[in-house]
């Protein structure tokens, strides 16, 4: 693994403890002659109140728990580095955007948003993409999803919301998933969620892996430069991998073979060497253009469409540390939308508006007092210097008589910076208004944009849809919730609530208008904009005791694609000379992006294991390969992405799947 020496890890690194070959103590460092007998009364007597060793032990496992996250709580994280491509200094003057080349630290966590910390990773739900940016101005954390839109244009409804999609609270039921009742009842009675209910429902919130799925800030912020001209922006993160996804049917299957499946992808790239790499874009509306769009650009379920706003790169992330230690960096990591630097701010958006007082208070709670960004993991890599002080678990010891401001013990230090010093200074928007508990009607129109997502997908993300609403809904035992949807989408495309209401048992909707939209988004399909790449797929080759000799040619081929692989036999030990990583029973295709059969299996058992394993790869549309000494592949044999020699087989990989199986 390539040693990143950045600044935050030298930081980090002043923290780092290995216990290995080291005496054992108390947390006091008093050395321990005995740790597996407390201390008793007699060999059969009670245990005594002076043995501190086991009360200290076992308070500290008695407090070992925090609260998890109230959303986002299952997650997965890693270090990296940011370096930008160009100078952005025409649109922010933001450092770390500045200047070409500029590397910035970072440490990006994703998750799911509706599961507890022990639930499966590849449940149907958007995707959290939080980075923290270590730079020389100051955290500044970009806190997004891999979806961008959200389900609400309002954050006081984020605790309904999230009430409605967490397990129901009388039984706890159903874990991380949103098909029952109380979520679709949200939908149905706020209907501003259309528009991210299309992309949940699509093949967005069923990604492959955290490495192959786009990054989206959602909100719209502000971009002011040194002359302090002003953008709206919206942010993306751009997989260089492409944007991938698992089928429905697998994603549940790995729920059960695998829960960890994105996190052990996430890990395993990256010591691998295969690290993941995310290109950073803006789009960009200037201030004077806030009202020239045909949807209210402070409105968050609403896309820019990158063919009307085009989006630009400024820069790369790679991911390259697995962390050391995953309570201490990945869960004790606080993000906020409120750390920003100096050429980034806010815009009125009322979704984020909420967020910016949700984050900080919430890691009150879960980081258990006001010092959270004392944590290593927290810290800046730059000074930081202010008056507060104390409170639980306090590290920094300020020294000195003074903690107010202003002063003349401390000659008034700290002291605030002037702007062009590079003190942090609000955008002086002009604001006035009525208080009211009022929505904008520019707010209103819920429907056009959840068309133009429908209307911009390709025959197959379309059936995916349709399919993904049929299984939700009917998961509802509530008729009338379901009835209720699809009366709703019906106000987004008849054919599609007409072909849910016909597979869940819902007389069909009644017809009506729908908005008129003239052009499609193509940046919003997945499968139009595919990338076709090999790197870091993983393949099972399935060796039996008939593989043949070639066997060493085909790995070399593989490795030299970087294609990771795995020996798959009815056994582990030496097949055919090979050492077998995994068996039929410890894996199952639903973990790889292809197989490769090199050989027929003498007993007839094990023959028909591995002939359902390559049926499933088939029935989600995988790329198999053959020797052609393999018989009973001979029904499926000239069918699409089913090959039999190494380099055909590579570039049916680079395809990821083969939907033409999935639409006969
Ligand atoms: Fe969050 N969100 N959120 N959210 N969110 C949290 O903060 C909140 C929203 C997102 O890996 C919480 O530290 C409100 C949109 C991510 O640690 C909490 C609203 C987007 C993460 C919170 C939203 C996100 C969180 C829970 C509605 C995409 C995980 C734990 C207005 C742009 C960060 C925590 C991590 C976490 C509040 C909506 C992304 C409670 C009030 C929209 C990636 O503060």
């Amino acid at each position: 693994m390539k040693k990143d020496v950045n600044q935050k890890q030298q930081q980090l690194e002043a923290f780092r403890v290995s216990d290995k070959d080291q005496p054992l103590t108390t947390n006091q460092g008093l050395k321990i002659s005995e740790d597996e007998h407390s201390l008793k009364a007699g060999e059969r007597g009670p245990t005594l109140l002076e043995d501190f060793h086991f009360r200290e032990k076992m308070t500290h496992f008695d407090h070992e728990r925090i609260p998890e996250r109230v959303v986002h709580a299952r997650g997965s994280a890693a270090h990296g580095i940011f370096e930008t491509y160009e100078c952005a200094s025409d649109i922010t003057k933001a450092q770390f955007l500045n200047g070409k080349g500029t590397k910035t630290p970072v440490f990006v966590r994703f998750s799911t948003v509706a599961g507890s910390k022990g639930s499966a990773d590849t449940v149907r739900d958007a995707r959290g993409f939080a980075t923290k940016f270590y730079t020389q101005e100051g955290n500044y954390d970009l806190v997004g999803n891999n979806i961008p839109v959200f389900f609400i244009q309002d954050a006081i409804k984020f605790p309904d919301f999230v009430h409605a999609v967490k397990p129901e609270p009388n039984n706890e039921i159903p874990q991380a998933q949103s098909a029952h009742d109380t979520f679709w009842d949200f939908i149905a009675n706020n209907q501003e969620s259309a528009h991210m209910v299309m992309w949940h429902m699509s093949d967005r919130s069923i990604p492959r892996s955290y490495r192959m799925m786009e990054g989206f800030g959602v909100n719209t912020y502000r971009f002011i430069n040194a002359e302090g001209k002003a953008h709206f922006v919206k942010f993306h993160w751009k997989p260089v991998l492409g944007v991938k996804s698992l089928v429905w049917d697998e994603a549940q299957i790995i729920a059960g073979k695998d829960p960890d499946f994105h996190r052990r992808d996430l890990w395993e790239s990256i010591e691998r060497g295969y690290f993941p790499e995310f290109e950073l874009g803006v789009q960009l509306i200037p201030v004077e253009d806030e009202f020239k769009f045909s949807f209210d650009i402070l409105d968050a379920t609403k896309i820019w469409p990158e063919e009307e706003v085009p989006v630009r790169i400024l820069g790369k992330m790679t991911l390259n540390k697995n962390v050391d230690n995953f309570f201490a960096e990945t869960e004790q990591a606080a993000f906020h939308v409120g750390h920003v630097v100096p050429g980034i701010d806010f815009s009125n958006d009322p979704l984020l508006q909420g967020r910016l007082f949700s984050y900080t208070d919430t890691q009150l709670i879960r980081l258990g007092g006001p010092n959270f960004h004392e944590l290593p993991i927290n810290k800046p890599i730059c000074p930081f210097h202010n008056n507060q002080r104390d409170g639980y678990g306090r590290q920094t010891i300020n020294v000195g008589q003074v903690s107010y401001h202003k002063n003349s013990l401390a000659n008034n230090t700290p002291h605030p910076v002037s702007e062009a010093d590079g003190g942090y200074k609000h955008y002086e928007e002009k604001v006035e208004g009525h208080k009211v508990r009022a929505r904008s009607e520019s707010f209103k129109d819920h429907f056009s944009q959840a068309r133009l997502f429908w209307l911009s997908m390709t025959d197959i993300e379309k059936k995916h849809i349709i399919d993904a609403f049929s299984f939700e809904l009917g998961k509802v035992k509530n008729k009338a919730i379901r009835k209720q949807v699809v009366d709703m989408y019906a106000h987004v495309s008849y054919s599609l609530a007409s072909a849910i209401a016909e597979r869940i048992g819902i007389v069909p909707p009644i017809e009506v208008e729908v908005p008129h939209i003239h052009q499609t988004s193509p940046a919003v399909s997945q499968v139009i904009n595919a990338k076709e790449s090999v790197k870091s797929n993983k393949v099972a080759i399935i060796v039996t005791e008939n593989s043949s000799e070639k066997l060493n040619e085909l790995i070399a081929t593989f490795l030299s694609e970087d294609i990771v692989v795995e020996l798959v036999s009815n056994k582990q030990g030496i097949v055919s000379g090979y050492e077998i990583h995994e068996t039929f029973a410890t894996t199952s295709s639903v973990l790889y992006d292809g197989v490769y059969v090199t050989g027929a299996f003498q007993d007839s058992s094990q023959q028909s294991k591995a002939e359902q394993f390559i049926k499933q790869a088939y029935q989600h549309c995988k790329t198999i390969g053959y020797t052609k000494n393999v018989s009973f592949l001979q029904p499926i044999a000239n069918k699409n992405g089913v090959v039999n020699d190494p380099k055909s087989f590579v570039h049916a990989l680079a395809k990821h799947r083969h939907w033409v199986r999935e639409c006969k």
